[in-house]
């Protein structure tokens, strides 16, 4: 048996100054969208709680998306001496506001309530309530740890860095510089390198429910954290600093090697850009003869580069890491609009994202291709999206509204020029839009539920026939596969391809997105109003009476939209039924 690398992580060596302290991990935020087909372990908390294992006696992660309210009994039988709640996410804001409402209310107001995670550090201000004692910006090990001994010790946060915290007046102070991009990328990275274990073991009770498409109880990986480009829609690398810092080839194996899952999802943001370490990666894990599969997020530069050279390296790299399990990838692909491109700032090209698909598919790599949908889209732009992606047969398409995150460039610009519908967090879930559409805003959903009704490997058209058979027989092999390998079960691929409906389906996408998207549908019909309003001195005493008369029904066409969006969902409830007759779950193209 050959020997497998040791983790090196930082010796732990302080005394315990507290008793209990408990993470929760909200419910989602959102109303549809990605979380019904994956709902992975919660591994930034169990970095957190790594952190701060050796100060406490007692250190508790209570998962809310799996036992809603399940935090009160641990409340109760360990009373907690700080609380740790997670914001990840946007449209968690307001969740998470309330969770920590109702926890004051049991623990009482001596209990510091800390919020931490990737969105409550770009837009902190959400989390300004009286109930919250102090916000973490950026990856949280450092700080929490800081923050649970500055407790332990006296009671204060005051030395505590890289936080907002409450003063005795009550007012929220920043404990840190400004956020300063600095361009600095580590491989083999110290800091990577000795951080703390993630505390899986907190997490177990959870286990059965995590899932990753139809892949049980998968475990996720950390390798890197941060990124090199500079997406203008992409808030990563404002959390990070700008800074790009990857772990030892060595530490990824060893943790691997350590979990018992047959999947593994790694959660980094851009996986495989060191590719000499990428290298290393997948020699080691087949050196070892670890037998996994694996998803990992990716450039296509990263497997297309623009030099000969370069490119004959990577793809030597890339037919490694299929060779040793990597399975499937997450591609931010965007747009195959070169324009579009250039607009977000994404810095590879319609011919690097096409050429590197062809080329993972020739080595059996399956694409996940996430795309942004643009507000300005025409019913032509979502037929040319449909036909890409049937011609490049993309697996699992992902498709977006274009959101401008709390934290990014387009947030900024966004707000200086108020083209923003909305800063309600609620809305910021990728499957509304807070822009103004070009399409009436009920039509721009249904475009959205079509792109995943006709495309992906689960594509079935609406007369019930298979969108593209080879894509569909070479995802019912691998399935297969799998269950063949005990990597998933039959039930676990059912299960997730009734979630995956809910994408498919524009009743779902329109009933649950009617009640918001009835404001918007209101503010853009109003908006519009008020921008004719506006041009009314322009155009002179022609048109003005006209003006006035429409702004003096501005409400009656606010009661018609609402009426419009009523009579489009039923008339697509019952489209969506006949549908699901025919697209029964057991009608499988897992036979194949
Ligand atoms: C992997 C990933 C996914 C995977 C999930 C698989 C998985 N294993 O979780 C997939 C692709 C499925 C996914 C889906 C989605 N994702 Co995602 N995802 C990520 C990603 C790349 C990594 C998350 C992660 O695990 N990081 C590693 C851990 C160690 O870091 P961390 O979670 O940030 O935790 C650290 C700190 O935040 C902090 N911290 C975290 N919690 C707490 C709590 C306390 C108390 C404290 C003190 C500190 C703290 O300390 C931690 C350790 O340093 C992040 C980007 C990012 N860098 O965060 C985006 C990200 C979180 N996802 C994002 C989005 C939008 C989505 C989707 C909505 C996409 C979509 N349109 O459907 C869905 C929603 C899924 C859902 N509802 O659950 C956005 C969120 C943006 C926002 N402001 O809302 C992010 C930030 C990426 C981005 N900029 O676009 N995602
Ligand atoms: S979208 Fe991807 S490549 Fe672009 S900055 Fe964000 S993480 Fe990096």
């Amino acid at each position: 048996m050959t020997s497998l690398p040791v983790i090196q992580t930082r010796k732990l060596a302080e005394r315990e100054c507290l008793n209990n302290v408990l993470l929760i991990v909200p419910q989602n935020g959102y109303y549809t969208g990605f979380q019904g087909l994956v709902q992975t372990e919660p591994l930034g908390i169990e970095y957190v709680a790594g952190a701060v294992s050796d100060l406490a006696k007692n250190v508790q992660i209570h998962d809310d998306r799996i036992r809603p309210g399940g935090w009160r009994d641990k409340v109760r039988s360990h009373p907690p001496d700080l609380v740790g709640i997670g914001c990840q996410y946007t449209a968690d804001v307001p969740v998470v506001t309330k969770l920590a409402r109702e926890v004051r209310e049991l623990v009482g107001p001596d209990v510091p309530i800390v919020v931490g995670g990737h969105h409550i550090g770009l837009r902190p201000a959400d989390a300004f309530t009286p109930e919250i004692s102090a916000i973490v910006r950026g990856p949280g090990e450092q700080p929490f740890r800081e923050l649970v001994k500055g407790w332990g010790a006296k009671r204060s946060f005051e030395d505590v860095r890289e936080i907002w915290y409450r003063d005795a007046d009550g007012q929220y102070v920043a404990n840190m510089d400004p956020i300063k991009i600095r361009p600095h990328f580590k491989y083999d990275s110290p800091i990577m390198n000795e951080r703390p274990q993630p505390r899986r073991d907190l997490v177990e009770q959870f286990r059965d429910d995590y899932f990753f498409l139809f892949y049980p109880k998968v475990y996720s990986v950390e390798t890197a954290r941060g990124c090199r480009y500079r997406c203008s829609f992409c808030s990563v690398w404002n959390h990070h600093q700008g800074e790009y810092l990857v772990e030892s080839p060595n530490r990824t194996v060893a943790e691997i090697a350590s979990l018992p899952s047959g999947y593994v999802n790694f959660v980094d943001d851009l996986a495989f850009s060191d590719i000499d370490g990428a290298g290393e990666l997948a020699d080691e894990l087949r050196r070892l003869g670890i037998n996994k599969r694996y998803w990992a997020q990716i450039r296509a530069d990263n497997v297309w580069p623009k030099s000969v050279e370069k490119r004959k390296k990577h793809q030597a790299v890339f037919e490694k890491l299929a060779e040793a399990g990597l399975d499937m990838v997450l591609m931010g692909l965007e747009s195959f609009d070169p324009a579009e491109l250039k607009r977000v700032n994404k810095g590879s090209t319609v011919e690097q994202n096409v050429r590197a698909i062809e080329f993972l598919r020739s080595i059996g790599v399956k694409i996940w291709g996430a795309q942004i949908v643009f507000p300005e889209w025409d019913v032509a732009d979502f037929d040319k999206t449909i036909e890409m992606n049937r011609k490049l047969g993309i697996e699992v398409p992902q498709y977006t509204i274009l959101t401008p995150l709390p934290g990014t460039p387009d947030y900024e610009r966004a707000v200086r020029d108020g083209t923003l519908l909305t800063l309600e967090p609620g809305m910021y879930d990728f499957f509304h839009s807070v822009f103004k559409t070009k399409l009436p805003l009920p039509q721009f959903y249904t475009e959205i539920a079509r792109l995943y009704k006709e495309t992906g490997t689960w594509a079935v058209n609406a007369d019930g026939s298979v969108a593209d058979q080879d894509l569909a027989s070479r995802a019912a092999r691998s399935i297969f596969r799998d269950i063949k390998d005990g990597r998933t079960v039959p039930t676990a691929v059912r299960a997730f391809k009734e979630r995956f409906e809910v994408l498919r389906n524009e009743q779902v996408h329109l009933a649950r997105l009617a009640q918001t998207a009835l404001n918007q549908v209101g503010a853009q019909a109003l908006d519009q109003i008020g921008e004719l309003a506006a041009l009314k001195d322009q155009l002179g005493g022609r048109f003005s009476e006209k003006i006035d008369e429409i702004v003096a029904r501005k409400g009656q066409v606010a009661e018609r939209w609402t009426e419009r969006v009523d009579e489009i969902t039923s008339e697509l409830s019952a489209k969506a039924k006949r549908a699901s007759q025919v697209l029964s779950p057991d009608n499988p193209l897992l036979q194949g």
